[in-house]
């Protein structure tokens, strides 16, 4: 039976690494840059993603926020209070969101008026890592409270990322949480990888984060603008 289980899960795999790419393409014609943010469940995201975007949002950047979770509209409720449009999708008893479920989602938005949108993932520590959403970057919330040794234990996420966000750093010297041991071991996990400090409820760390994200989206943006000049 086991060979039979693992053929249908690469073909839909296959399947969403098609719609990935596809949507990969779109993004990049709308001139939006996407992220698609993963983490435990309550590693801080929707708190992250609020104070994230209330920044950009002030920095003129034009933001939209989908999130996904098993049950509940809570999340989109609270990124909403940022004073951007955010979606929710409920995947029932998924652990990870796909390709199409963000496609679908996307139909509430004019992505043309778009320039950043922020996907945050179905807190989970291991599904999410192989389900490519056409993201730009990908950022791993990894907060103070879960203890330094998480990207060792647990590296299969954090392979994948190209961002880490450490969240909760209010709460790092009360929970003893190493912040230098910490950045060596998602280093160890995935070479070179930034690692920038943020706390939610602060709001410490949010301005660089803001800033890393908003020179990523100009770039890419001045790059298709570049690509879309040669074509024409
Ligand atoms: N002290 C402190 N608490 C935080 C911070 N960020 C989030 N929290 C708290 O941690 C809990 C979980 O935060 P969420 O933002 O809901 O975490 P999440 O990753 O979006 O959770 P799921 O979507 O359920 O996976 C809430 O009680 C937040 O108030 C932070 O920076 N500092
Ligand atoms: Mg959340």
């Amino acid at each position: 039976m086991q060979p039979r289980i693992l053929e249908v899960r690469t073909k839909i795999l296959k399947k969403n690494d098609e719609l990935a790419r596809d949507l990969r393409t779109r993004f990049a014609d709308q001139g939006v840059y996407v992220i698609n943010v993963v983490s435990s469940p309550g590693a801080g995201k929707t708190e992250l993603l609020t104070a994230l975007m209330r920044e950009l949002r002030e920095q003129g950047v034009r933001v939209a926020a989908v999130v996904g979770d098993l049950a509940t509209e809570n999340d989109a409720v609270r990124l909403e209070q940022s004073g951007c449009k955010a979606h929710q999708i409920l995947t029932g008893t998924m652990c990870h969101l796909e390709a199409d479920m963000v496609e679908n989602a996307l139909e509430d938005f004019a992505l043309a008026e778009l320039d950043v949108v922020l996907i945050e993932n179905v807190g989970n520590i291991v599904c999410p890592q192989s389900w490519d959403l056409g993201e730009d970057l990908r950022m791993l919330c990894f907060p103070s409270t879960e203890g330094e040794d998480k990207p060792l234990k647990y590296p299969t996420l954090i392979n994948t990322c190209d961002l880490v966000a450490l969240t909760k750093m209010d709460l790092a010297e009360i929970v003893e949480f190493d912040t230098e041991l910490a950045t060596r071991n998602c280093d160890e996990a995935r070479p070179g990888v930034p690692v920038l400090r943020t706390s939610g409820k602060t709001g410490a760390g949010i301005p660089e984060l803001a800033r890393f994200i908003r020179d990523r989206a100009w770039s890419k943006a001045q790059v298709e603008s570049r690509l879309g000049a040669r074509s024409a």
